[in-house]
C-alpha cells in the first residue's frame, strides 16, 4: 500500500472500458534506423548534426524496440497494460516519402501489431510523430504544400495495410511542437528560426490532418480517428488585472492556434500580433477541410502556466511566474489540477467530445538499485493526474483513456538519453528492461479498476 494509492471510490469514476495505456513513438524507441529498407528521416539528420542533441545522442539504437517488441509486449501484459499508443515511421513505409511502398516496412508493422494483439494489447496508432522522411524535407518539408498530399497518400496506405487491426488512429502528434520547436526556436528537426515558416508549417500539418480524416472516412473502416494536441492551461497571477491580457496571448499561442481551426474552422485573430500573418499558404477551402469532424481529441498534458503581464516584453507581454516548488527533472512544474481545469475548459469552449489523455508523465533521474527503481515522485505524479481525470469525469467530461508517457525510457529528442520518462527502466548498456515502482503501481491500479468493474 503506497500513500499515493487511489481509493476504490475514485477508480469507480473511470468507466469499465476506460483505456489504461502507455505511449511511445517510432524514432524514440525503435532504433534499427538502417534496417528493413527504412529511409532517413529529419531526425536522423538533425540528431547526427553536432550540437543539436545532448551528448550527440541519436535514435539509431535507442531501446531497440524494433528487435525487442515481443519482449516489450510480454512485459506490458505482465503489467496489465492493455492499450498501447505507438507511431508508424513514415520512412519505413515510404523510404523516399512517396512512391512505391516498402514491403519490409509493412511486414515490420504487421509483426508488431500481431504481437501486440497476441498479448491482449489494443493498438492506437499515430501516423506522424515528427519523423518526416528527409527526402520530403529536401523538397521543402512541411513548408511545401505538396507534402500535405504526400501525407494523405501515406495515411491512405497505412489505413489500408493496418486498418483491419488498428481501430484508433491519430493523424498528428503535437503540431505545435512540429511548428514552433522545429521552425521557430530551432530546438527540434529540421531546426529553423523563422516565424513565417512556423505559421506555414502549422497550416499545412493541420490541412494534412483534415485530408487524412476525409481519406479515412472514405474507406469506411469501423474505427475512430482524431488528432493529438499538446495543451497547457494558462492562469493569471492576479485574475481581474492586466495579467488577463497575458493569459489571452499565451492561450492563443499555446492552445487556440490549433484548437480553433480544428473545432471552429478559424484561426484566432490575435495570432497576427503574436507571431505574424499567415501569408500565401492558405487556400479558400483549407479551413473547412481542417475542421473535419473528429471522433476524439487526444490531449497531451504535462504542465500548467501562470503568467503576469509585462508591458515591456513584446510580443508575449509575459513574465512566467509558474510556481516551481514541485518540478520534474525537465524543470516542468507539476499540477494535476491543471489537467482537470484544462479538460473542463475544453468541454466549455469546444463542446462535448470524447477525450483521450494520449500522453502524461514525468522525467526523473532514476537510479537502478539491485534491479529496482524506487520512483516515488513519478508514482505521486501519476496518482495526481489519474485523480484529476476522475474529477473531470465527475463534472461531465467524457475522458475515455489515459496513456502514460512513456512505457520505457527512450530518446527524448534534443535531451537525448538524459531524461528518463519510462515506467520501465532501460539500462542502455545492456538494453535490459526493469519495471520501476511506478510500473507496479500502475499494474495494481489497472487490475483493481478491472475488478471493480467486473460485474
Ligand atoms: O517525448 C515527448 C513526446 O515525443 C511528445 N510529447 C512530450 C514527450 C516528453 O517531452
Amino acid at each position: 500500500m503506497s500513500s499515493f494509492d487511489l481509493s476504490d471510490e475514485i477508480l469507480k469514476k473511470l468507466p469499465k472500458h476506460f483505456h489504461f495505456g502507455t505511449a511511445a513513438a517510432a524514432y524514440q524507441v525503435e532504433g534499427a534506423v538502417n534496417e528493413g529498407g527504412r529511409g532517413p528521416s529529419i531526425w536522423d539528420i538533425f540528431s547526427s548534426t553536432p550540437g543539436k542533441t545532448r551528448n550527440g545522442d541519436t535514435g539509431a539504437i535507442s531501446v531497440d524496440h524494433y528487435h525487442r517488441f515481443t519482449e516489450d509486449f510480454v512485459l506490458m501484459r505482465e503489467l496489465n497494460i492493455k492499450h498501447y499508443r505507438f507511431s508508424i515511421a513514415w520512412s519505413r513505409l515510404f523510404p523516399m516519402g512517396s512512391g512505391l511502398i516498402n514491403q519490409q516496412g509493412v511486414d515490420f508493422y504487421n509483426r508488431l501489431l500481431d504481437s501486440m494483439l497476441e498479448n491482449g494489447i489494443t493498438p492506437m496508432a499515430t501516423l506522424y510523430h515528427w519523423d518526416l522522411p528527409q527526402a520530403l524535407q529536401d523538397l521543402g518539408g512541411w513548408e511545401n504544400r505538396d507534402t500535405v498530399y504526400r501525407f494523405q497518400e501515406y495515411a491512405d496506405a497505412a489505413f489500408r495495410a493496418f486498418g483491419d487491426r488498428v481501430k484508433n488512429w491519430i493523424t498528428h502528434n503535437e503540431p505545435w511542437c512540429v511548428s514552433v520547436l522545429g521552425n521557430l526556436t530551432g530546438e527540434h528537426a529540421p531546426g529553423f528560426h523563422d516565424a513565417q515558416k512556423a505559421l506555414t508549417v502549422a497550416h499545412h500539418v493541420l490541412l494534412s490532418h483534415g485530408l487524412a480524416v476525409q481519406t479515412y472516412r472514405g474507406l469506411n473502416q469501423d474505427g475512430q480517428i482524431g488528432i493529438t494536441l499538446n495543451l497547457t492551461p494558462v492562469y493569471a497571477q492576479t485574475p481581474g488585472s492586466d495579467d488577463d491580457k497575458a493569459v489571452v496571448i499565451n492561450d492563443v499561442f499555446s492552445n487556440r492556434w490549433f484548437l480553433d481551426p480544428i473545432f471552429k474552422a478559424q484561426y484566432p485573430k490575435e495570432m497576427t500580433q503574436i507571431i505574424g500573418e499567415l501569408k500565401n499558404a492558405i487556400s479558400i477551402d483549407d479551413l473547412a477541410t481542417i475542421a473535419q469532424p473528429i471522433d476524439f481529441l487526444g490531449v497531451n498534458y504535462y504542465q500548467p502556466l501562470v503568467v503576469r503581464y509585462d508591458e515591456n516584453a513584446a510580443p508575449f507581454y509575459t513574465e512566467n511566474v509558474t510556481p516551481q516548488d514541485r518540478v520534474t527533472s525537465m524543470g516542468w512544474p507539476i499540477s494535476g489540477d491543471g489537467l482537470r481545469d484544462l479538460l473542463l475548459r475544453l468541454q466549455k469552449d469546444y463542446g462535448t467530445c470524447p477525450f483521450y489523455i494520449t500522453e502524461n508523465g514525468a522525467a526523473y533521474s532514476d537510479q537502478l538499485e539491485q534491479g529496482h527503481v524506487h520512483d516515488d515522485e513519478r508514482v505521486h505524479y501519476l496518482s495526481d493526474h489519474v485523480l484529476a481525470i476522475a474529477e473531470a469525469r465527475e463534472q461531465g467530461v467524457d475522458v475515455r483513456g489515459y496513456y502514460v508517457w512513456s512505457f520505457i525510457d527512450n530518446f527524448e529528442w534534443a535531451w537525448g538519453y538524459d531524461q528518463r520518462f519510462g515506467i520501465v527502466y532501460c539500462d542502455y548498456a545492456t538494453l535490459q528492461r526493469y519495471p520501476k515502482d511506478s510500473a507496479w503501481w500502475y499494474a495494481k491500479h489497472i487490475s483493481r479498476h478491472q475488478n471493480l468493474h467486473m460485474y
